[in-house]
């Protein structure tokens, strides 16, 4: 537990039902902090809630975060009870402070939210059934229906250009000239091949442009551990971390998942022998996705949608160098080059891909058909 914050503090100014028992840190991911909050009922039964601290360096303005949030997650609960499923289950229902507000401001500035812990689902790090991914690869499709009728004006953009990979090159060029922690002499290699890539940076920004593809609303995280798989049924039961939800392209979402689900091993395995992109992986998860998302998407997009797992494979990967050029202020890290290991790892990812290219668009060609 960060000793930061006074956690009774926190915990006395949410809605919680039952006496607080303690909290554990919870989870894997690399941007805010969570914990699992343990409460006592009268009749001595435990439950628990998901409490996270916001990540206020990376997210400005989480009000407003938390307003897309409610707004998002209000819109969802209305097609799921609409659709007789359950909404309490299969989206993020929030726990309001004692105040009414979807988040609690602490004494201390910090911003905390509340969420309905999903009890009998996991997140994975790495796909351990096909049939999990397959039914991921539904679950982010069926995401994007309920949101195709949300009205894009209403969300603010949580993390400006979060998917200009154009303007993520920018940034890492100027990561590199600045070297501020003098890391760039021993990471030659992989700077090459960031800039023998710059062409391909510019392709989905210029078919946005020239209004090629549609911008839609999209989740722009959508790893496979940001999917709840239920524990008895292996459905991707809800789709989690709506942090980044904004107007995006389809592509981003199909693309990210198959980056971080379609592959053989961890995103920081640094035996990059065991990491390459599964063909089998990635089919399983195009066929979930074309069956929820698939009637919607134009020619376009599917024509796209190899290109996409390379480019947000190559994206994620000069996210990380770049933060390991900057001094690791972004990710969260556990150990020392953990930024590098990840980049390495990714890069070894995206020259599969590159070598397997026209395989994955003979596989998509295939589940289309
Ligand atoms: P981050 O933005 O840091 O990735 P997430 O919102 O993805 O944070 O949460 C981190 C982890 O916490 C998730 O991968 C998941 O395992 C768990 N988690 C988040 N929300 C819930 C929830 N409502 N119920 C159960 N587990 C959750
Ligand atoms: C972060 O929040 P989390 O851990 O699910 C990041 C994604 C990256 C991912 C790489 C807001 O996702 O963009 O693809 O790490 N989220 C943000 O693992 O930057
Ligand atoms: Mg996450």
């Amino acid at each position: 537990m960060e000793s930061k914050f006074n956690i009774n503090e926190i915990v006395n100014n949410f809605q919680f039902t039952g006496k607080f028992v303690k909290a554990e840190a919870y989870g894997f991911g690399h941007i805010n902090s969570t914990y699992a909050v343990y409460f006592e009922k009268e009749d001595g039964t435990i439950h628990r809630y998901i409490l996270q601290k916001i990540n206020t360096n990376i997210f400005k303005s989480p009000e407003k975060l938390m307003e897309n949030i409610e707004n998002v997650t209000s819109h969802i609960k209305n097609k799921l009870i609409t659709a007789g499923r359950n909404p309490e289950r299969e989206t993020l229902v929030i726990i309001k402070a004692k105040d009414g507000k979807s988040f609690y401001k602490s004494e201390s500035g910090e911003y905390f939210r509340s969420y309905v812990f999903i009890e009998d689902a996991q997140t994975y790090m790495l796909v351990e059934n096909p049939k999990h991914f397959y039914n991921a690869g539904r679950a982010l499709g069926k995401f994007q229906q309920y949101l195709s009728d949300f009205p894009a004006e209403r969300l603010h953009e949580t993390i400006p250009d979060f998917h200009n990979t154009e303007k993520r090159y920018e940034a890492f060029l100027k990561a590199v000239k600045e070297d501020v922690k003098g890391r760039a002499k021993e990471v030659q290699d992989e700077i090459k091949f960031v800039t023998n890539r710059a062409d391909d940076t510019k392709v989905l920004v210029n078919l946005l442009k020239e209004n090629k593809l549609p911008l839609r609303v999209t989740h722009n995280d959508t790893k496979f551990n940001n999917v709840m798989i239920d524990d008895a049924t292996g459905e991707g039961i809800c789709v989690i971390d709506l942090d980044t939800v904004m107007p995006g392209l389809s592509l981003y979402d199909f693309g990210d998942s198959i980056r971080s689900g379609a592959v053989t091993a961890e995103e920081d395995e640094i035996d990059l022998s065991k990491a390459w992109l599964s063909l089998e992986l990635f089919e399983n998860f195009t066929k979930g996705f074309m069956e929820t998302a698939g009637q919607s998407l134009t020619d376009m997009e599917i024509k796209y949608l190899p290109f996409s797992a390379k480019l947000l494979t190559f994206e994620c990967g000069m996210r990380f160098l770049t933060d390991y050029l900057n001094g690791d202020v972004y990710f969260k890290i556990h150990r020392e080059k953990h930024n590098l290991d990840r980049a390495r790892n990714q890069f070894k990812i995206v020259a599969d891909m590159e070598d397997k290219f026209e395989q994955m668009e003979a596989i998509v060609e295939k589940v289309c058909q």
